[in-house]
């Protein structure tokens, strides 16, 4: 399953690795790539072990607001 969240909050390199890190911890998450400029984030997951909904919530426990996806 590949997905784009689009993600308000970061501002900053650190940032960018904060949810590149707290994502990819997740199960069956293959790949995370964030895009600081356009504020997406796509992820790559294997939805028989992670749904959309935790990938969302992980994000922001971690401190940014989840404002869309496609
Ligand atoms: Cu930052």
């Amino acid at each position: 399953m590949h997905k784009v969240l689009k993600v308000e909050g970061m501002t900053c390199q650190h940032c960018v690795q904060t949810v590149t890190e707290t994502v990819g911890k997740l199960p069956g998450v293959a790949k995370v790539e964030v895009n600081l400029g356009q504020k997406k984030v796509t992820v790559d997951f294997d939805e028989s072990q992670t749904q959309v909904e935790s990938i969302s919530a992980q994000i922001v426990e971690a401190g940014f607001e989840v404002v869309g996806g496609s």
